[in-house]
């Protein structure tokens, strides 16, 4: 029996989605730091264990200069299983907008209040539990402090619970801990395998080289490695046909996941 299912973490800057996302899967993904397709894109984290996959989706945040726009940035949320709304202590204008606009997906939400070390002592948390209670009728509330590391794996339990049947959509040698390209390099290679079916050995490799963000699009280099001549033949296909479909739809299922417009180059090298 597998699990599979898609976790939207969603919230104001700053709360600390991004920490929990970290936690979730064991390794800086590259997140802030680094300047591929994530500072105004969403950041996939694949979590693996045993027969659950769980797809985290971190998204940027919601703050002034988008407050007016996030059904943009929650493009994907039709199609995902959860949404984790993060909170910190203080229930500000931007959550109650977020959640007014939540409320009407009909989705299970849970409710995440990150940063509990910003309270005193742990009864000071009671009132504001009570106060979230009647906001809505969240599935879970659950109090973490990611920074420590604590209650993430009680949220994590609780995610699981709420992870319906399902097949893996990635391959299980994916492992939690993998770099963002990595993942965006099998976001193509499933549509290789897609498309080739049994023509090509399961263990053709794709690496994307290069990622380049700009405002509106997000450029991604990739290369798709074949054993020789021939191999590469059928991954061209008739006049390029199947080298653009592969692209077509590549491009597609990132974006998806990315929620931003990809122009992906794909080139196949020996
Ligand atoms: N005190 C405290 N700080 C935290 C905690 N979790 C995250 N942070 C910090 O909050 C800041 C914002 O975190 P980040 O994950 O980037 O927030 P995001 O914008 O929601 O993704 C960072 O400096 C984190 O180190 C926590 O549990 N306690
Ligand atoms: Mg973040």
């Amino acid at each position: 029996m597998y699990y599979y299912g898609i976790v939207i973490i969603v919230g104001r800057v700053n709360v600390g989605k991004s920490t929990i996302l970290n936690k979730f899967i064991n390794k800086k993904l590259s997140i802030t730091s680094h300047k591929i397709c994530t500072t105004r894109t969403n950041i996939i984290g694949i979590y693996n264990n045993n027969n659950y996959q769980i797809v985290f989706i971190d998204t940027p945040g919601i703050n002034n200069k988008n407050i007016n726009n996030f059904s943009k940035q929650y493009n994907i949320i039709s199609n995902v299983d959860i949404i984790l709304l993060v909170i910190n202590k203080y229930w500000t204008k931007y959550e109650e907008l977020i959640l007014n606009y939540l409320k009407k997906l009909n989705k299970l939400i849970l409710l995440v209040i990150n940063k509990i070390d910003f309270f005193k002592q742990r009864s000071d948390l009671l009132p504001y539990l009570s106060f979230l209670d009647k906001k809505y009728s969240f599935s879970n509330i659950v109090p973490i402090c990611a920074k420590k590391n604590s209650n993430i794996n009680m949220l994590l339990k609780i995610i699981h619970n709420h992870i319906p049947r399902g097949k893996p959509k990635f391959p299980d040698y994916i492992i939690t801990n993998q770099s963002y390209k990595f993942i965006l390099s099998e976001l193509i290679r499933e549509k290789i395998i897609k498309f080739l079916n049994k023509e090509l050995p399961y263990t053709t490799k794709v690496r994307v080289i290069s990622t380049n963000e700009l405002k509106n699009i997000c450029n991604i280099f990739a290369i798709i490695y074949v054993k020789n001549n021939s191999q590469k033949k059928i991954v061209i296909g008739n006049n390029g046909f199947l080298i653009k479909k592969i692209n077509f739809y590549a491009t597609k299922n990132i974006e998806f996941f990315i929620n931003k417009k990809v122009n992906l180059i794909l080139s196949i090298k020996i």
